[in-house]
């Protein structure tokens, strides 16, 4: 039978599962189609890099002799529409089979799983870019009572050798997070990222992708995403010689000025599939042999790969389709509308939006303790939250996206990821930040005109979920200040904090989640 091979924006990987079993006379097949640029409004940035590395990729397939069709967007006979493309491309070619690797979202998976017993049926492959498949993760999980992380890394540190010697962690620290928690010191410059060459392919992409999707949130200006391999393998060489030495130790620290301190920016080329996670762990183990890195760096970093990029793409195929319909703290408030605008006085939000508006990116600590606190303590419901972050960051796919923020972030799953809600006050902020010295707002006052707001919203998200998280052992001793309180400090902020969240412009709950 002849064979179409349909090839999605993040499969741009040349030993994928479906191109590896393919007969020398298939198609291979990339679309550009709005329906994926659309069902929630991608940051321009992100349609982008997918397009140019898209059209990259094809380029280098027609150069290893493959036969390839590829849709641009502006096409007229275009489908529009991943799944409807495909089918039309095999009537063309008259293909008699579709074969695909699993995507990274159910959405997609399950509506090629409904098309593998059609007239014309779709051969599923699973995807195996990763060091584990969802079949490790579920017999690993089989029979455990709870699914914590520390547990899942250790047995693949243990299962793949990286930073192993013979059965003991190299060091013989399997966790030094206790190392990375180091503000940044004033004055310290992070080198800068290097800026790729853009040539005509991209720039052709940044033409059609301001036409076609220049409504949506996010700046086209400063697009610097690595397109090729290439590319990406310089990414990877720059971290490993100018970042990865000081990459532990300011790991949590957050910064006004610099948006990507010392973070590899290496999650938009490994989701697409441009670097494999088993080269960039090698890469960095190496550096740490070669005595040019030290262990807190290489095992915070490796453990980000190893431990949690797996762990989270594990936990989202084994608990799909349930997963996203959870919402154990029962909130149902929308995104506040600033999330779109960067309109607002907190000076930590306003900066990591902007930050997000203008590269695509946002470092972890921002993402979690920035942006995902302040919806935390909002209320903000799951689908709403979600939304935004599949939309807004380059590296965004549903399957790391999703359990980070409905689990990690707004605790949603009922503490099957995190084993305590991540949420915060200005205090933390203060401490792991340079932001509140640019702030209208006084990290130490909790009620008042020039109190930070996350103070008393803090104070009235532990109050208002007792009920739910006062007998988690890691939350005892903050209940027990929150008990401590006199009842006219605890009405004072729950005032304050009520006062500012009847302020707060929203959207909406499921504005721009109706697709949902
Ligand atoms: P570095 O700090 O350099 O870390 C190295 C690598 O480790 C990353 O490139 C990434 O591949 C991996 N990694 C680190 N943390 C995580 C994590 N928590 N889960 C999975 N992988 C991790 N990451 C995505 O790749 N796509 C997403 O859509 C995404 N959404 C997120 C949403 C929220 C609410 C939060 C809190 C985190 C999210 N993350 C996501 C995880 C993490 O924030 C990003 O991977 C990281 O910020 C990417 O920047 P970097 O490459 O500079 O990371
Ligand atoms: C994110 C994205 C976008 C914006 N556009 C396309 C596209 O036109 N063609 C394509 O094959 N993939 C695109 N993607 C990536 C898909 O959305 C992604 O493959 C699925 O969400 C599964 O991860």
């Amino acid at each position: 039978p002849r064979s179409l091979i349909l090839i999605l924006g993040d499969q741009l990987s040349h030993g994928l599962a479906s191109l590896r079993q393919a007969p020398d006379e298939a198609v291979i097949a990339l679309c550009e189609v709005a329906e994926e640029g659309r069902y929630v409004p991608h940051h321009p940035q992100k349609i982008a890099m997918m397009f140019s590395a898209m059209r990259h990729f094809a380029d280098e397939l027609r150069e290893r002799g493959w036969h390839v069709h590829y849709s641009p967007l502006d096409d007229p006979a275009n489908a529009q529409e991943l799944l409807g493309e495909a089918e039309r491309l095999a009537d063309c070619y008259g293909c008699d089979e579709i074969h695909a690797t699993r995507p990274g979202e159910w959405r997609l998976w399950q509506a090629m799983v409904a098309r593998q017993s059609a007239p014309r049926p779709w051969r599923l492959h699973e995807d195996d870019r990763f060091f584990t498949t969802p079949d490790d993760f579920a017999s690993w999980a089989r029979g455990r009572r709870t699914l914590r992380l520390e547990h899942f890394y250790r047995e693949w540190r243990r299962r793949t050798g990286l930073l192993m010697e013979d059965t003991q962690p190299a060091g013989g620290r399997w966790n030094l997070d206790h190392d990375n928690r180091e503000p940044l010191p004033d004055g310290l410059a992070p080198a800068t990222p290097p800026r790729h060459r853009q040539d005509a392919t991209t720039r052709a992409v940044l033409t059609l992708v301001a036409d076609h999707f220049g409504d949506h949130f996010g700046s086209l200006e400063g697009f610097h995403w690595p397109v090729t391999r290439g590319q990406a393998l310089n990414d990877l060489s720059h971290f490993v010689e100018a970042l990865l030495p000081d990459f532990g130790r300011y790991q949590d620290a957050i910064s006004d000025e610099a948006p990507f301190l010392f973070h590899s920016r290496l999650s938009a080329a490994l989701n697409l599939g441009l670097l494999s996670p088993r080269e960039v762990c090698e890469a960095v183990e190496a550096a740490y042999y070669r005595g040019e890195a030290p262990l807190n760096s290489t095992e915070g970093f490796i453990r980000q790969i190893l431990g949690w990029r797996e762990y989270v793409r594990g936990l989202y195929w084994t608990r799909m389709p349930g997963y996203k319909r959870g919402n154990a703290l029962e909130a149902q408030g929308g995104l506040p509308a600033c999330y779109w605008t960067g309109n607002t006085e907190l000076r930590c939000l306003r900066r990591a939006i902007e930050m997000t508006r203008d590269n695509a990116y946002a470092h972890h600590i921002q993402r979690l303790m920035v942006t995902g606190n302040f919806a935390l303590l909002c209320d903000v419901a799951p689908a709403a939250l979600c939304d935004w972050y599949l939309a807004v960051y380059a590296d965004a796919c549903e399957w790391v996206e999703l359990p980070n923020t409905l689990g990690m972030v707004l605790h949603a799953d009922g503490g099957l990821m995190g084993s305590k809600p991540y949420c915060a006050s200005g205090k933390y902020i203060d401490r792991m930040s340079d932001h509140c010295r640019h702030c209208r707002f006084d990290p130490r006052q909790v009620t008042g005109p020039q109190a930070c707001p996350l103070n008393s919203l803090y104070w009235h998200f532990l109050e208002r979920h007792a009920d739910t998280l006062r007998h988690n052992p890691r939350m005892r001793v903050i209940y027990a200040s929150l008990a401590r309180m006199s009842d006219a400090k605890r009405t004072a902020m729950r005032e304050q904090a009520q006062a500012f969240l009847a302020g707060l412009e929203t959207e909406p709950p499921y504005g721009r989640g109706e697709h949902r």
